[in-house]
């Protein structure tokens, strides 16, 4: 290995003195001023990964939900997947090495990953719209060179998009073009087969306002269009042209404040929904004629897609096992609906949207959403071939329409990551075939009304967690306070878990009233505050 070329181009991306970050939720992410040294690693990381796995390796520059002040890297394995957590440690080791010792770090991850030094190195490279993304990925290029990888950079693209190239560049375009055009061109193909039979009063439900959080998403939409059908009608608000990147708007801010997004009007009943800054994530919402907001989020889409996807699966007489995977920030009434009258068991993992899709892969159908939007559905090898095959041979017309639809389906779901384009053509899609308006689809279960809070600390690092990031077991005290706090309302449920990519205690609350459940959040905040090292002025009601 070239060490030598390593540290000369190190010396150009020198770590700040005494910074510390680690791979979190999805990978690091921390103020854009302190990132150079992660990216320019994380080319030479990224280049170790694609020699041992021979295969290419996506690196992607993006803070995702996160304020535009901040940024962060994701790097995405061979099958268009999260990092492999053996790696994740990797990749902390590797950031917050000194100077001197990076070379041993490299030597030791060669070696115990049996890295061939010889084997051809490729890494995607892929960026978000922040300003500081385009140096930043230039700091990867420049790890990538360093050890002699080849790069193809893909510039101003999703982070779904970016996924999706490394698995179609990995399984040699089987899974599609690995370009942006054969991006567009399989999803609109899969839309426009899938939407056929829909009837052709379908034209007033495919009117959708999207907020595209002024990030990537509303470029990406705006290339797509022309291969979109004209009966999509798609208006793009908060595209980037004005305001800031999440800034009080975006799926995040929606889904967390319960409210629409600024520089979006709502007229009642029209159907909306916000993207988030790297158009992983996506939420739907309302106005009613009252003019209250309704959130239609991730545990409804999951609710969705798994009830057109079975009730498919009854028509073409097929068995296969489907499961949904969701977190603890599920709304209790949806695990309750999917378990109790949909008869779909579910699972829960921790937060995070790695380890939801290891445990959908268990299935034959894994449909995984997390309460924000985050997710898509993973269909197994045998699944899969078993529908195409139906879809083709299938000698009874109902069925084989059945096998037809859903085999679209397959085409038009990203498998390798929550996509939002793409998460929002199968759902409209699907309201289009079963003839629903948002508000039908939102009736299908009423949401426990339910709070997210932020809590500052000194280190969020003393909150360690349990049973799937339901229970906290340190600080000492803190669990038996929820415990306690959650005894005091009906149908209350609560827990706390550090977040993975912002500097800050979550804390999620369900009660019978909304007035319940942000009283316990406040409480719960207020007992993170005294036992778990709060900082700044405590939490207000
Ligand atoms: C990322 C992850 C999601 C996770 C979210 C919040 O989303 O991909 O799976 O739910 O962070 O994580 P945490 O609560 O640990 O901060 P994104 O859209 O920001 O990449």
């Amino acid at each position: 290995m070239d060490f030598e070329a390593v540290a000369k181009y190190s010396a150009l991306h020198l770590k700040p003195a005494g910074l510390s970050l680690q791979y979190g939720t999805a990978g690091f992410r921390t103020k854009a001023g302190h990132l150079d040294h992660v990216m320019y690693r994380m080319g030479v990381l990224a280049v170790l990964r694609s020699r041992q796995t021979k295969s290419t390796i996506g690196v992607m520059v993006t803070a995702s939900h996160n304020p535009e002040e901040d940024n962060g890297v994701k790097l995405v394995d061979p099958l268009g997947e999260m990092l492999a957590s053996a790696w994740e440690e990797y990749a902390t080791c590797l950031a917050n090495a000194e100077e001197q010792e990076i070379q041993s770090i490299l030597t030791e991850i060669c070696q115990k990953e049996a890295v061939k030094l010889n084997q051809r190195a490729s890494v995607f490279i892929g960026r978000d719209t922040r300003p500081s993304s385009e140096k930043l990925s230039q700091s990867v290029i420049d790890g990538v060179s360093a050890l002699g990888g080849q790069y193809h950079d893909y510039g101003l693209i999703t982070t779904p998009q970016l996924h999706y190239m490394v698995f179609c560049q990995n399984t040699q375009e089987h899974y599609g073009k690995a370009t942006v055009e054969g991006y567009y061109q399989k999803l609109s193909k899969a839309f426009v087969e899938l939407t056929k039979q829909a009837s052709s009063s379908g034209d007033d439900q495919m009117c959708l306002k999207i907020d595209c959080a002024n990030g990537i998403g509303a470029l990406k939409l705006k290339e797509m269009e022309r291969y979109l059908p004209k009966k999509l009608l798609i208006h793009l608000y908060n595209d980037g042209t004005k305001e800031k990147l999440n800034h009080l708007c975006g799926a995040d801010f929606v889904k967390v404040h319960q409210k629409p997004p600024l520089g979006l009007e709502i007229k009642p009943n029209e159907r909306c929904c916000s993207f988030d800054g790297d158009a992983d994530r996506i939420v739907y919402y309302y106005n009613d004629t009252a003019g209250h907001f309704h959130l239609v989020d991730g545990d409804k889409i999951a609710t969705l897609i798994s009830t057109f996807i079975k009730e498919l699966l009854i028509k073409i007489g097929q068995t296969l096992k489907m499961a949904v995977v969701q977190t603890a920030y599920a709304n209790g009434s949806s695990t309750r609906y999917l378990e109790e009258t949909m008869k779909v068991p579910v699972h829960c993992t921790k937060t995070g949207v790695k380890h939801l899709h290891h445990k959908a892969q268990e299935f034959d159908i894994g449909v995984y959403f997390e309460a924000n939007g985050h997710g898509t559905v993973l269909f197994s090898k045998a699944a899969e071939e078993k529908i195409r095959h139906m879809a083709k041979e299938e000698k009874e017309n109902q069925k084989r329409d059945a096998a037809k639809m859903l085999e679209n389906t397959i085409d038009l779901i990203n498998q390798t990551v929550g996509d939002a384009i793409s998460d929002m053509l199968v759902i409209e899609a699907i309201l289009a075939l079963k003839g629903l308006t948002v508000q039908q689809w939102d009736a299908i279960y009423t949401d426990l009304p339910n709070r997210q809070l932020k809590v500052k600390v000194a280190d969020r690092r003393v909150i360690d967690t349990t049973d799937a990031e339901r229970r906290a077991v340190t600080p000492p005290g803190l669990q038996e306070k929820i415990d306690e706090l959650v005894k005091k309302y009906r149908l209350s449920r609560a827990f706390v878990r550090p977040s993975g990519t912002e500097d800050v205690v979550r804390v999620y609350s369900e009660a019978d009233t909304q007035e319940n459940a942000d009283s316990l959040a406040h409480e719960v905040s207020l007992a993170v505050y005294h036992l778990a090292g709060g900082i700044g002025e405590p939490p207000q009601p």
